[in-house]
């Protein structure tokens, strides 16, 4: 248990969404992210549960930022509060979803009949207008400015950042036997106490939200198995936190005693993990 003069104060549900819930933070300009179990595709037309994800994911997208700003990429992690929640820069979300691309999957091969897995030329950049209503259309950059949904600069830096975050991740999941297919991301305007704006990367990182493969297999280790009704999903997204090193060998649980129980004899990972036990929430270094 934490100690109560630590505990992060929780204000009221802001939002709900699919896959997370936003609480009011402890500070005015902060915001909890709640990272749920419950998982939709295909615009809500499909949903259900992955028992643990909320708290793997969290771990997940924790980790991802956390390396991203060591790379000088603006994030609005600020610090992870417990098992499912970590507190984030309230940011106004820049209403585009950024793909980026490095192989053929999903979306793209079935608009472009482009078999899965063929390799890009060099990797691509798309913007999803994020709108459930609308069934999250693609857009081109003509139809960001004339929709006003964010100015030319603000798109020149989200192209940049993206591609800076996909170089950066490849590479990070490749060092763990990991191909990243493709992944979405969204950016947030911050609007700082000197009346400048800058744009941060919001939302996560986690495998909800990129395609991974196996490097040796090519086993799906991401939503794709929920989507398409695989299996083996919760094993995969700890398949991933537990290559990352984010999470111990033994099955994630939410009951510490069990959780520690359970933790076989094998030998962690790295150092990093011995200290990252699941029962215990961490506070990152050199964030407030
Ligand atoms: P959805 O809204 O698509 O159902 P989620 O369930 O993941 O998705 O909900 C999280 C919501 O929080 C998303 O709409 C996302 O744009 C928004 N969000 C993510 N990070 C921030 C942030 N730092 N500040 C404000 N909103 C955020
Ligand atoms: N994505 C898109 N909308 C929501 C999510 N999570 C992610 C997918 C995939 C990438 O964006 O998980 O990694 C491209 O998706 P698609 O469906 O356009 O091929
Ligand atoms: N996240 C979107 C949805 O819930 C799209 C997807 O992941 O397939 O429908």
């Amino acid at each position: 248990m934490r100690n109560s003069k630590t505990k992060t104060q929780k204000g009221a549900m802001i939002y709900e969404g699919k896959a997370k819930q936003l609480f009011e933070g402890p500070e005015p300009g902060t915001i909890i992210q709640h990272f749920k179990d419950d998982a939709t595709a295909f615009n809500n037309q499909k949903k259900g549960t992955i028992s643990g994800k909320g708290v793997i994911n969290n771990r997940i997208s924790e980790y991802i930022m956390l390396r991203l700003e060591e790379i000088g990429i603006p994030t609005h992690f600020i610090r992870t509060i417990n098992m499912r929640e970590q507190l984030v820069r309230a940011v106004e979300i820049v209403p585009l979803e950024v793909v980026v691309r490095n192989r053929a999957a999903g979306s793209f091969s079935k608009r472009f009949q482009v078999p899965e897995g063929e390799l890009l030329p060099y990797p691509i950049v798309e913007c999803y207008l994020k709108s459930d209503q609308l069934n999250d259309p693609l857009v081109t950059d003509e139809h960001i400015f004339a929709l006003d949904l964010a100015h030319p600069q603000e798109v020149e830096e989200m192209y940049s950042l993206a591609l800076r975050i996909n170089d950066f991740l490849c590479g990070l999941f490749y060092g763990v036997g990991i191909r990243l297919i493709d992944f979405k991301i969204e950016f947030g305007r911050a609007y700082e106490e000197d009346g400048g704006v800058s744009i941060l990367l919001a939302d996560e990182i986690t495998p909800d939200s990129c395609r991974l493969w196996d490097v040796k297999t090519g086993e799906k280790l991401d939503k794709d198995r929920f989507r398409h009704d695989m299996g083996g999903i919760s094993e995969a997204y700890q398949e991933v936190a537990r290559r990352l090193g984010v999470i111990p060998d033994a099955p994630v649980t939410e009951t510490p005693k069990a959780a520690s129980k359970k933790t076989p004899a094998s030998k962690p990972r790295s150092p990093r993990m011995t200290k990252l036990t699941i029962t215990k929430p961490r506070t990152p270094k050199g964030k407030k």
